[in-house]
């Protein structure tokens, strides 16, 4: 990246009307466009979160994917994404919290989720999937909720994405200049701190109380009185 230049992130918005994935469409293209670019589709016919599970991606939500070319690759910028989700909620009058590492809760459920990828060092895709006036499927309905259902009424998109990419701006300069300042943000928005969670890593399962999220984005755990650093790669947090 071109250190004296100011990426902007939505100067120039690819919109779609259908695509597999906004992540594969923006893996597909990062290499030939500038950081900043932004890719949106109405539908994702393959929508995808973490280890091949899928995300439910129908007409009414906004499914973006932001092509990132930071100079060197950094697992936080999920946090990115996190961190500009959650303030766009505040803007609509909704108290978002982050739980760690890359899904955002409105009144104890899924409202969004974050899905950063990426090529070492050439370029990280940040997906972002947020639920606005798309319906949520019935098997997800126990666990995921929209803005709409919140709210009450449909949201206007344009205004949902434009303080999106306002937020995603703001948080990816902080990012670089003061990536502790973004870190103390995830911690005051992270609200399962001093509770008790279930981290699923493969066959591995380790119960025990949040205490804190660390400067490198790692949650730190409490098993029985021995601390132990969690790293965010693949792991699934469940609160019991
Ligand atoms: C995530 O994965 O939460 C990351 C989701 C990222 C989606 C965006 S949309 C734009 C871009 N293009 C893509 O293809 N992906 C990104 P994970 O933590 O693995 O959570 C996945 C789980 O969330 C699923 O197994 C379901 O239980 C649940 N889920 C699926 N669809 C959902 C929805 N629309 N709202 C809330 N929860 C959902």
């Amino acid at each position: 990246m071109d250190e004296g230049r100011e990426t902007m992130i939505g100067i120039r918005v690819i919109k779609l009307d259908e695509t597999d994935s906004t992540n594969e469409y923006a893996k597909r293209i990062a290499p030939e466009v500038p950081e900043g670019t932004v890719v949106i589709a109405k539908r994702q016919t393959a929508g995808k979160g973490r280890k091949g599970r899928s995300w439910a991606s129908p007409e009414g939500g906004l499914w973006m994917s932001v092509i990132l070319k930071p100079q060197k690759v950094d697992p936080r910028l999920v946090f990115v994404g996190a961190l500009a989700v959650a303030d766009t909620l505040s803007d609509f009058g909704l108290a978002p919290g982050i739980k760690w590492p890359n899904d955002i809760w409105v009144a104890g459920k899924k409202i969004a989720g974050i899905l950063a990828e990426g090529k070492a060092d050439e370029y990280t895709v940040l997906g972002i999937g947020l639920n606005v006036n798309n319906p949520i499927p019935p098997e997800l309905q126990r666990d995921a909720i929209s803005m709409m259902e919140l709210i009450g009424t449909p949201l206007p998109m344009d205004r949902v994405l434009e303080r999106l990419l306002f937020h995603l701006n703001a948080w990816y300069r902080i990012f670089k200049e003061r990536p502790d300042i973004m870190m103390a943000k995830v911690r005051e928005r992270t609200f399962i701190l001093g509770r008790t969670v279930r981290i699923v890593e493969d066959d591995n399962v380790l119960i025990g109380r949040a205490v804190d999220v660390l400067d490198d984005g790692s949650l730190l755990l409490d098993i029985d009185g021995q601390l132990r650093r969690i790293l965010y790669g693949d792991v699934s947090l469940r609160i019991p």
